[in-house]
């Protein structure tokens, strides 16, 4: 087939998880034998060569747009630069500028379509995130191009409708504020999303398209979150874990890490230093260790280092950004890793531990409760230990009882999770469930179905 791919995001240009995903998706499926083209904005990197360059015009100006291309692992990509989509900012500058962007992103996929059509014609067109939009709404428009949207992570924004009007697409504004989720959603031919616990607890959003929404889980790499690969492969994991503590200033115990963004909304880091000061009244508290690591919100940062400073013993916060390698190495030495996101699409950070033998302990919403077997589903298959989202007493005591797990135990989960990371949730299973969406040979999510 021929698939032409959309995101704001593509490796090496990364904000989150969404480029790893839009990459691995793209040559995934080149991988599978599919001719795969990428359109994505250039974000001031000029990545590749100077293709075409055309005008648009666009609030008020004629706007000089110029296209790279390069080929990656079996991947054509186009980088689309100019005007404010040569400013770095991925995401910005400012909601503004955001919407901007993706305006003249938008307009600027038409240029190219016309250009490549007579060579490419994609069979179907696949947008990832609300970014793409006004591209999606456009090139359905004026090429007829079967479509896909997915979502892998609602933002519920609003936009002004002069901004669909300033894209020629007016005919999808009739109201003042439009919700661009719910436009893509609405215009695409299928509507996918990461996981499928996500979109039932989205149902409210997913419903509306009933009859063309699916999900179809992202993937792990596990060709890099790989024991083997560790600096430190060669010693026990028990030698591991004492050797990254004492780097850190800390006496050897249980380890139990949080990696992620700091935020109010999303990843939870909030729960567990709530959940942290509950433990320390506890007697076990004596031999654990936490290392808590990201950045962000201010005050969460500095609420993260306070609790460092009372507990000097017990808690190591990095607020700087580390290298992937040693991400690795820190995976391959904790005994668990805390995933307390209120709400998680599909997230990685539980599957990158699972991978590298760190059990996880998360809140049993999203992908975390697509992707981690609770201990209580019985020790065959089980891979972590789930518990409510924002319950701080709740995750104390999952984290009082995984220090209580016997060596056995342990073992057991992780050779269960390395498995299950490994073999069911890799981008190839991804990517064959991709095909049967676009060939529309897809199960769906139905209302009335259990
Ligand atoms: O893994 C890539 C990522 C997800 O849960 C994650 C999220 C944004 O919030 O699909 O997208």
């Amino acid at each position: 087939m021929k698939i032409l791919v959309l995101g704001f995001e593509y490796l090496p240009v990364k904000v989150g998880g969404l480029a790893e995903a839009i990459t691995s998706i793209a040559e995934g499926l080149a991988s599978l034998g599919n001719e795969v083209v990428v359109f994505t904005p250039d974000h001031g990197r000029g990545l590749g060569e100077p293709v075409t360059t055309f005008k648009v015009s666009t609030f008020g100006e004629a706007v000089g747009v110029t296209v790279r291309k390069r080929e990656e692992k079996g991947v054509t990509v186009y980088t689309i630069g100019g005007g404010i989509l040569a400013n770095r900012d991925v995401y910005g500058p400012g909601w503004e500028g955001m919407l901007k962007k993706a305006v003249l992103f938008g307009k600027a996929t038409v240029g190219l379509m016309n250009e490549l059509i007579a060579e490419f014609k994609p069979d179907v067109v696949h947008a990832h995130d609300w970014h793409t939009v006004f591209a999606l709404g456009l090139l359905k428009k004026y090429f007829r191009i079967p479509t896909v949207f997915t979502v892998h992570r609602l933002n519920k924004a609003k936009i002004p409708a002069n901004y669909f009007h300033e894209a020629n697409l007016g005919e999808l504004a009739p109201y003042p504020d439009i919700d661009p989720e719910h436009t893509a959603a609405y215009i695409a031919d299928m509507v996918t999303t990461v996981g499928r616990s996500y979109l039932r607890e989205e149902w409210d959003f997913f419903r509306h398209f009933e009859g063309k929404v699916t999900h179809v889980f992202n993937g792990i790499d596990c060709s890099f979150w790989n024991e083997e690969l560790m600096e430190n492969a060669a010693l026990s994991r028990k030698e591991r874990r004492e050797r990254i503590l004492r780097k850190f200033g800390l006496n050897d115990g249980d380890t139990f890490m949080f990696i992620g963004r700091f935020d109010r909304a999303q990843k939870g880091v909030d729960t567990l230093l709530h959940a942290i000061e509950i433990l320390s009244k506890d007697p076990s508290f004596r031999d654990m260790r936490f290392l808590i690591i990201g950045k962000g919100d201010p005050e969460l940062e500095s609420w993260a280092k306070a609790v460092e400073q009372r507990f000097p013993g017990n808690v190591h916060v990095i607020t700087k950004l580390l290298s992937r390698e040693f991400v690795r190495e820190l995976y391959g030495s904790v005994d668990f890793v805390i995933v307390p996101s209120y709400f998680e699409p599909f997230g990685l950070v539980q599957l990158e531990a699972m991978c590298l033998g760190a059990i996880p302990i998360g809140s049993a919403v999203g992908g975390i409760r697509d992707t981690v077997e609770d201990l209580r589903s019985g020790m065959e298959s089980a891979t972590g230990i789930l518990v409510p989202p924002r319950d701080a007493l709740a995750l104390a005591k999952a984290m009082i009882r995984a220090g209580e797990l016997e060596e056995e135990t342990r073992e057991l989960l992780r050779k269960n999770g390395k498995r299950h990371a490994r073999e069911d949730f890799t981008w190839g299973n991804a990517c064959r469930r991709y095909m049967r969406v676009y060939e529309n040979r897809v199960d769906r999510a139905a209302s009335f179905l259990h």
